[in-house]
Formats: C-alpha cells, structure tokens, sequence
C-alpha cells in the first residue's frame, strides 16, 4: 500500500475565537468540565486546568473514544513520548505514556491527543453539541497545534447526522474499523504537492476543492508550542474551511444538497504505523524525523448549537461477559464479534463488511444493569470486546453531573475460544505452507490475511499493491510471530 501522505501542522499566535470565552473558576485538580455557553447560541471549551502533571480528561459530556486496533495494545498502549514533560512542562518536553487514560490530557490549559498504534488507531472527542445551521450560517471552529511529527499521524473532522453517527467512523480504504457514516462531512489532513500538510473536504463521499491548493507551510512554519484557529462555516449554500488567521481557505463552495442541517461533531486523531517509511512515503516532519504524534487542542467552538445528552458509562472495554448499567437512550460503543445486549445480538449502525474489525454501535437501552457478550461473527470469533460506552440522548439535556463509572463485573473466563483455522468466506487460499501460518488471499477485492499461529487474523486492504507485497507487510508487522516468515515461505 502506498502509505498515505497525511500531514499536519500549523502554527502561529493563538488566535481567540470570536465569541466570548467564559472565564473559569476550576481549580486545576476539579474535575474538567467542559462546554459552558458563549452568551449567545453557541458553547465554547476552553480546556482550563493547569495541573502540575498531565492529567487525563473525563469529561461528562463528551464522548471519548480511544482505539488501538491490535488486540495486544487493548489493555496498554503502544508506549511513546507524549508531548509535555511528566511536571507539563510544554514542547519539546514529553512524557512516556502508554495508558488508555492518559492518551488525553490536560496541560497549561488545553488538551492533549497522544497516540502511537503500529497497527493503526485513532482517539475520537465528540462534545454534545450539534452544529446547526438551519438558521442560516453555523461556524465550527477550534484551535490546533500545527507541528506535524509523521505523515501517518494526522487529524481529522466529522461531521453527521444525530442518527447516522458512528462511534469509529473511517474512510473505507484505510485497513481498519466499518467504514464510513451514511451520511457525513469529512475534513481531513493530507499531503498536498506544496506546502506540507494541508486539507481536504469531502460531502458524501464527494471532494470539494479550492481555493487553496497548498499546505500550510506555505504561510506559517510548524509549531508545537502555538495553536492556530481552524474555522468551518456551513449553512446558507456554502461550506468554507480554512484558517482564518491568514485568510486561507481550503474550500469555500457551494454546499451539496444535503437532508439534514444538524450535526454531531467528532475530532479524530489517527495513527498509522508512524515511524514507517520516514523520508520515503512517510513526509517527516521539519527536523527529519517521524515520531508518534501529540496534538494540542483548546478553545471548540459550536455555534449555534443543539445540546444534547453524553453519559460516559464504564468499564473502558469488556473482553469477556460483563455487565453495564446505563441511563435510557441509545448505547453508543465500538464492538468486535457479534455483541449481545441481554442475550440477544443486536446489530451495529455501521455498514461495512470486515467482522475483524470494530464495528460501531448505538442500540437503544432501557435504565438499569445489561449483561454483554459475545458471539462468533462470521469466520472471526476472538478475540472479542466492546469499549467506550456512553449513553446518548437527544431528550435530556447535557448532564453536569460527573462521569460515575459504573462497577465492572467482567469474568475472567473468555466468552469465545473456538478459533476457525481459515476463512469460510470468500477468501481463497493462493498460498498455503506446512506449520500453522497461513496466507491468504481474496482475489475478489485483493485483499489478504495472514492467519496467524494462535489462530489470530489479520486482514489488510491493499491499495493497488500485489499479494505479496502485502502478506510480507503484514510478517512485518507480526514480529510476534518470527516464525511464520519461514513457515510462509517468505
Ligand atoms: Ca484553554
């Protein structure tokens, strides 16, 4: 596959939003709150806390969601150097995290994203507000660091209808998760042919372009210290993205015909596997270098808005049978295998095709205790798990309570053990040896999947790349499995 060319950065004076920012009274260890009125229609968030360590982010109203797609980093992460040093002190100083909860942060009064999945992963934040502009012009905007540190590290935003939202969405050709929302705007880092990292727009699947037609190096140079503001304006027929800092737009067009004027709002960090192919594929950033990436988040602004309701409930992630209790309203969570809700299956909102990845879910509950689990989902039956569960509701309004985790009841015993050696799909074997390593390919889409000694599959999607050159990407990055190489023949 040829490797994306992503790309990220940004840099210069903060610029404040226009609306009002309210001014806050937390002190730095309070639980965070998040988004407070902007006077008029529209919530800001100002990130505020100022702890003397990098303090994780529980917000009650907001969704978070933290991905890392190999089932060994579901516990821990990959470990990295997150930006801020262990007493947050700012960039270049870091920290080594590798935990869940500190994946995002709160430093000198804003927020961090730091993410490293060999695989692939991403860190979603989704604030319970709606955009809306069916009163005419919305504005959506936020402040980012512009220091890019790989081309496979980047971010990105989605924005969708209330009942098309995916706890995971994701572009379909990209080697993880189901793909898509049905219905959906995308602003996404990319690479552009000048000036680094830049940003496309897609409407339904639909590329928008220009004005600008370079990345933003062209105008600024990449900074981890500063954050600049990136502002969408939607509504009236138009969509408009850019910086308006400098007057740069990479859109500013007509806006497609769309069915809804409302939208939930997600931010997405993703990696990729960022330390590969540095200075080859891989744009690396200014000093040459490729490292996992920290972004720097502050001041969301929504305006004007729809609130409505987030209840983060816990525990992180099940792996085996366990229980949740939740408020009513539809319980929002990422999946894989198939997942029972009280011993039925319930079906996952997202449409794709992969059942070894997750899927994202968003099943309508009843108040009280649920008992999940699992089941074997077509040829892929472990392992399994469901994580980042929150309760949504457009009938109640924003909670201020605080996140209560509710109690894990996971048992230690695994809910599926009774891993298929191989596909029974469409898959079709092009290329079997001796010993328990198998490769296999789908010459239907070109797909290829390494089945691995411990019964483990592993399914990328090349881009235009041969068999072989991806079965030998997926060896490269199974070091686990040293042996299957020989095994494969490889
Ligand atoms: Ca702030």
């Amino acid at each position: 596959m040829s490797p994306r060319t992503v790309l990220a950065a940004v840099a210069s004076i903060v610029v404040l939003t226009g609306a009002a920012l309210a001014v806050r009274g937390d002190s730095p260890l309070d639980p965070i709150r998040s988004l407070v009125s902007d006077g008029g229609n529209g919530a800001v968030e100002t990130f505020d806390g100022a702890p003397s360590a990098p303090q994780p982010w529980t917000p009650s109203d907001w969704d978070i969601q933290v991905h890392s797609r190999a089932p060994g980093t579901w516990q821990d992460l990959d470990s990295m150097q997150a930006k801020h040093g262990a007493d947050c002190a700012g960039p270049p100083a870091s920290h080594e995290n590798h935990t869940y909860a500190g994946a995002v942060f709160i430093c000198k009064d804003h927020l961090m994203t730091a993410l490293k999945a060999t695989d692939y992963g991403v860190i979603y934040l989704t604030p319970n507000r709606m955009l809306d502009w069916s009163q005419g012009s919305a504005t959506l905007s936020v402040d980012v660091s512009t220091l890019r540190q790989s081309g496979r590290d980047w971010w990105d935003i989605w924005l969708s209808p209330y009942d098309a939202n995916l706890a995971l969405p994701l572009e379909s050709w990209l080697p993880d998760l189901e793909g898509e929302p049905s219905q959906y705007i995308h602003i996404r880092m990319d690479g552009f042919g000048s000036g680094g990292p830049g940003f496309k727009v897609f409407v339904n699947g639909v590329q928008l372009t220009g004005p600008e037609w370079q990345g933003y190096e062209a105008w600024l140079t990449q900074d981890a210290a500063r954050r600049d503001k990136f502002e969408l304006t939607i509504g009236a027929g138009r969509i408009k993205f850019g910086m308006p800092g400098y007057n740069r737009y990479w859109v500013d067009a007509a806006l497609p015909a769309l069915t809804w004027n409302k939208a939930v709002v997600q931010f997405g960090h993703h990696s990729y596997n960022p330390t590969k192919d540095c200075g080859n594929a891989n744009p690396p950033a200014p000093d040459g270098t490729c490292t996992p990436g920290t972004w720097h988040w502050d001041n969301v602004s929504i305006s004007p808005n729809v609130p409505f309701s987030i209840s983060r409930v816990g525990p992180r992630i099940l792996t085996a049978p366990g229980s949740i209790v939740t408020g009513a309203g539809e319980l929002r969570f990422a999946g894989i295998c198939k997942v029972l809700i009280d011993g039925a299956v319930v079906n996952p909102r997202s449409t794709g095709t992969h059942p070894e990845h997750f899927s994202s879910y968003s099943v309508p509950v009843t108040s009280g205790t649920h008992a999940i689990s699992f089941a074997p989902d077509s040829w892929y039956s472990s392992p399994c798990a469901a994580k980042d569960f929150s309760v949504w509701s457009l009938d109640s309004a924003p909670s201020s309570s605080p996140t209560a985790p509710a109690p894990a009841t996971a048992t230690p015993t695994q809910p599926v053990a009774t891993a298929t050696p191989m596909p029974t799909s469409t898959p079709s074997a092009t290329s079997t040896s001796p010993g328990t390593c198998q490769l296999w390919a789908d010459a239907a889409n070109g797909d290829a999947i390494l089945v691995a000694p411990d019964g483990l599959k592993w399914w990328w999607v090349p881009e235009g790349g041969t068999f072989a050159d991806e079965a030998e990407r997926i060896l490269n990055v199974k070091p686990q499995y040293p042996s299957t190489r020989e095994e494969c023949g490889r």
